[in-house]
Formats: C-alpha cells, sequence, structure tokens
C-alpha cells in the first residue's frame, strides 16, 4: 500500500524521499548528513555548492528549506548545533552520536513536464521532502544479530573473540568465563562482573584496534536510556544451561525485541535511497585483522539488508531503488589515489555474499568536509603526490604523504611493510557558519547519483 500512497503523493507533486545514511561507527555519517544539509540549504538560496546534483535536476531547485519541528517524539538532528561546532574556534567534530535523530529538508522544484506545469498553475510548485536519519553506527551491528539465536550468536561471538588481536583485548573477559562452571548460576553480581568485562573488551577492540563487528550495538553505545538490566548478558561457552545461560538468553530475546521495537522497524523500513558510508582509510590505517574485521562487519551488515528471514521487508519495505557507497574522508588523498579508493570500496563491499543490492547502485570517493588541498611532497629525494591540512591536534599546517591506496585488498607483503598515514584534520573555517555552504569532495556527484532522478 506505502507504493500506491507514494504514487498519489507524487501525482500531486508532493514527494516524500527517505535517504537512509549507512555506516558502521565513525565511517563519517554525522559528518555527511550536516554536509548534506548545510550544502542543500545553501544551493537553495542560489549558490553553487552542489553542481553535479544542480545538472542532475537541470536547474530547477528554487528553494531548499527545514521543515519546522512539529510534535515528533524523536529526537531532531541537530544540523545547526555541528555546524556551530565546526564553526567554533578552534573548530570541533561532533561528537559520537548517541541516540537517533531525524530531520526534513523540503526542497521545492520548478516542474519537468507538461503536466507538471498545468498541475502548478493551481497546486504550486512540486516539492520534494527529503528525510534523514541519523544514529550510532554500532546499533547497526545489532542488524544481523535479529536472525540468529542465542547459542549460536554466543558460539560465533565467542570464537570471534578468541581471534588474533581481539584476544588479547579480550584476555580478563575470555579468563572469566572461561573459570565458569559448566552450567553457572543466575546470580546477579556474576552477570554484572561478567558484563562489565566484556563491555571493557569491546570497548579496547572499537577504540584501540579499530575494530566494527562488535556486539551488541548497546553494549559500547548504550543510548539515551543508557545500561538498562536487558544489557546485561554476553557470550558463554554454554549456551544452552538453565542458571545463568538461560537468564542471558532472555535478556538477548529481550533486547532484540528492544532494539527492533525502538529503532529498526520505525526507523529502518520503508526507505527509498540508500547511502552506504565506508571508511576504508581508515580501515586500512587500522591494519589487516581491523580491515578484515571491517569488511566481514559489512558483510553481515549487507546480508541483512538484502533480507534473510523477511527482513527485507521490515528493511527496505518497498525496496531501495537506488544504492550509492560513498569512500569516505578522501581528502585524506590526493586526486590520483581516489580511483584506488573507489576500487577498493566496491571490492570491500564487493566481497560480501550476492553483491551490492539488487538496484542501482554506485561507487564515489566523498570528502563531506574537505580538509586538504592537494600537494606535493618529496619521498626519498622524489615528488610524490600528497596533501596539506591542518593538523587538529597541534593546530599547524602539514603536508601529509599518505601512503599508497591498494585497489582491493592488500596483499601480506603490504600489511608488513608499508604504511598508510591517516592524521585527523581540522575541519576548514567555514564562512558564515556553513550558511554559504560547506567545502566538499563528491558530495554532488554521489547526490546526484542517488536522489537527481527525482528533482
Ligand atoms: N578529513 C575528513 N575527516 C572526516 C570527514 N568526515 C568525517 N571525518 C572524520 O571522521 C570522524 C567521524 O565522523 P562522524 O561523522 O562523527 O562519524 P559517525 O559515522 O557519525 O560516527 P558515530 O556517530 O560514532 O557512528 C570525524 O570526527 C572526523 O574526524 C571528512 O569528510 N574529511
Ligand atoms: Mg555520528
Amino acid at each position: 500500500m506505502a507504493g500506491v500512497g507514494d504514487l498519489a503523493r507524487s501525482l500531486a507533486g508532493r514527494e516524500r524521499v527517505r535517504l537512509a545514511v549507512t555506516g558502521l561507527s565513525r565511517a563519517g555519517k554525522t559528518v555527511f548528513l550536516t554536509s548534506i544539509v548545510a550544502n542543500l540549504l545553501a544551493a537553495g538560496q542560489g549558490a553553487r555548492t552542489l553542481p553535479a546534483l544542480e545538472t542532475a535536476a537541470g536547474g530547477r531547485l528554487r528553494s531548499a528549506r527545514l521543515i519546522p519541528a512539529e510534535t515528533q517524539a524523536t529526537p531532531r538532528f541537530d544540523a545547526p548545533g555541528h555546524l556551530l561546532a565546526l564553526a567554533s574556534e578552534p573548530p570541533r567534530w561532533p561528537e559520537r552520536t548517541e541516540d537517533l535523530s531525524t530531520l526534513e529538508i523540503a526542497l521545492e522544484l520548478d516542474p519537468r513536464s507538461l503536466f507538471g506545469q498545468a498541475r502548478a498553475l493551481f497546486a504550486g510548485p512540486r516539492r520534494v521532502t527529503l528525510e534523514l536519519l541519523d544514529y550510532p553506527g554500532e546499533w547497526l551491528l545489532d542488524l544481523p544479530m535479529l536472525n540468529q539465536a542465542w547459542p549460536d550468536w554466543s558460539r560465533t561471538t565467542l570464537a570471534r573473540m578468541r581471534r588474533g588481536k581481539r584476544a588479547e583485548a579480550a584476555a580478563a573477559f575470555l579468563a572469566f568465563v572461561d573459570a565458569l562452571p559448566a552450567d553457572p548460576p543466575a546470580e546477579e553480581s556474576l552477570a554484572r562482573q561478567g558484563f562489565a568485562l566484556y563491555r571493557d573488551a569491546l570497548r579496547t577492540c572499537r577504540d584501540k584496534l579499530g575494530f566494527r563487528f562488535l556486539q551488541p550495538g548497546r553494549t559500547l553505545n548504550a543510548g539515551p536510556r543508557g545500561e538498562a538490566p536487558l544489557l546485561w548478558f554476553f557470550p558463554l561457552p554454554n549456551p544452552n544451561g538453565v542458571g545463568l545461560a538461560a537468564l542471558m538468553a532472555r535478556r538477548y530475546a529481550a533486547y532484540l525485541a528492544d532494539q527492533r521495537a525502538s529503532f529498526f522497524a520505525p526507523f529502518f523500513r520503508r526507505f527509498h535511497r540508500q547511502a552506504v558510508l565506508v571508511d576504508a582509510l581508515g580501515a586500512l590505517h587500522a591494519g589487516e585483522e581491523a580491515f578484515d574485521d571491517t569488511a566481514e562487519a559489512l558483510a553481515a551488515v549487507g546480508a541483512s539488508l538484502r533480507g534473510g528471514l523477511g527482513l527485507l521487508d521490515l528493511v527496505t519495505g518497498q525496496g531501495v531503488r537506488r544504492v550509492a557507497f560513498a569512500a569516505t574522508k578522501a581528502d585524506h588523498v590526493p586526486a590520483r589515489a581516489r580511483d584506488a579508493l573507489t576500487g577498493l570500496v566496491a571490492d570491500l563491499v564487493g566481497r560480501s555474499a550476492g553483491g551490492p543490492l539488487d538496484t542501482q547502485t554506485s561507487v564515489h570517493p566523498v570528502a563531506a568536509i574537505r580538509c586538504t588541498e592537494d600537494d606535493v611532497a618529496m619521498l626519498d629525494g622524489r615528488p610524490v603526490a600528497a596533501v596539506r591540512g591542518v593538523l587538529l591536534e597541534g593546530g599547524r599546517s602539514a603536508k601529509v604523504y599518505p601512503g599508497e591506496v591498494p585497489m582491493r585488498r592488500p596483499e601480506a607483503s603490504f600489511w608488513s611493510h608499508a604504511f598508510f598515514e591517516m592524521p585527523v584534520f581540522q575541519p576548514p573555517r567555514l564562512s558564515g557558519d556553513g550558511g554559504a555552504g560547506i567545502p566538499h569532495l563528491g558530495l554532488d556527484a554521489l547526490l546526484a547519483a542517488l536522489i537527481g532522478d527525482l528533482l
């Protein structure tokens, strides 16, 4: 029925487009959304901030404005607040996202057909409402859990924890669960102790090792309701016991029911277009294990989005019509490395079983906020392509040769010899607090591919 509603709205010149921005934690979602908002609003004022989108829209964009808040129960995406932080002295990046939030932008367009012109005479210009959603990236990893029963999740998660660097980060937790009796009692203190150790292990994996396949999402990022008891579970070697294991199984089920009802069902369904943000450079910088872990996390999320066990209906509803992958933070590498970056992201997401969603897909190198200019550095007496930007730490301008970007998952020799530099750059000074748009790289091409046909 949603499709019929969409068609009716479209005929009336009142389309509603739900744009999902998907990305693991730190992929760049909040910055991306802030830049979309600022640049669309500026374009609506006539600034040439998104030339490729304007071309795709055939110059029909008349205005863009934020739809004022009404009676929504969901927090509002704080674009003005993020812009203020970016424009402060010294500029600040947004904090980690702790809750979901939404925002709507109304785009007014000149009609594109004779029918549209006739309709505009009595109904006014065409209006496309763009719905945006921001959320903590950690929560995305709950999506594959919705398909998984507790014993299976417990076993696979524990097996993953015992691998490579994770095992070191989780040493205290692993020692704790391995010392438990075969069927430990459902004691509160035991559950709390195990949960605290498990949470510490996940935090170290995320913050020190750059890993992303970390579940459940709210153990890392509890959200506004804090650490409620349904969160106090962790994987057990014997998940089928009747004591502690049975309590964990109940909490697991309650947690997933809660995430489904409060996050996935109301917000993650019925979107029409999807931008998938991938920080391939960050994964490269974090090293071999973190890189493969990111690939696995993307594959697991991608498989859920494609729809095991009826999830397709829950998550994509009437079907995502277009998907655009963004290789984010592309301003960390010079122009000539960005083709390789596109290839690397295509390789990363293409490794998920079945390939990308069965819709029109494209991959774009994107810097939602461009912090660097291309430059040339000397390496062993030879000129190499580099970037120049202001480092967040210390605030001084620096020339950075990031290293080579491989076109696909690198060979073993890459990890042992080469390097990939990825300092945090300071955001650029925004003129007019972002009201005149934000410097970016490739955001317009991505938007043109994603929503250009709607304008
Ligand atoms: N140079 C550069 N850095 C960026 C860009 N976008 C994001 N970053 C960096 O990446 C960090 C994370 O970006 P966010 O947008 O907060 O990431 P997120 O996906 O919202 O992260 P969570 O809220 O934790 O899920 C920022 O603090 C910046 O340091 C960009 O376009 N250029
Ligand atoms: Mg965020």
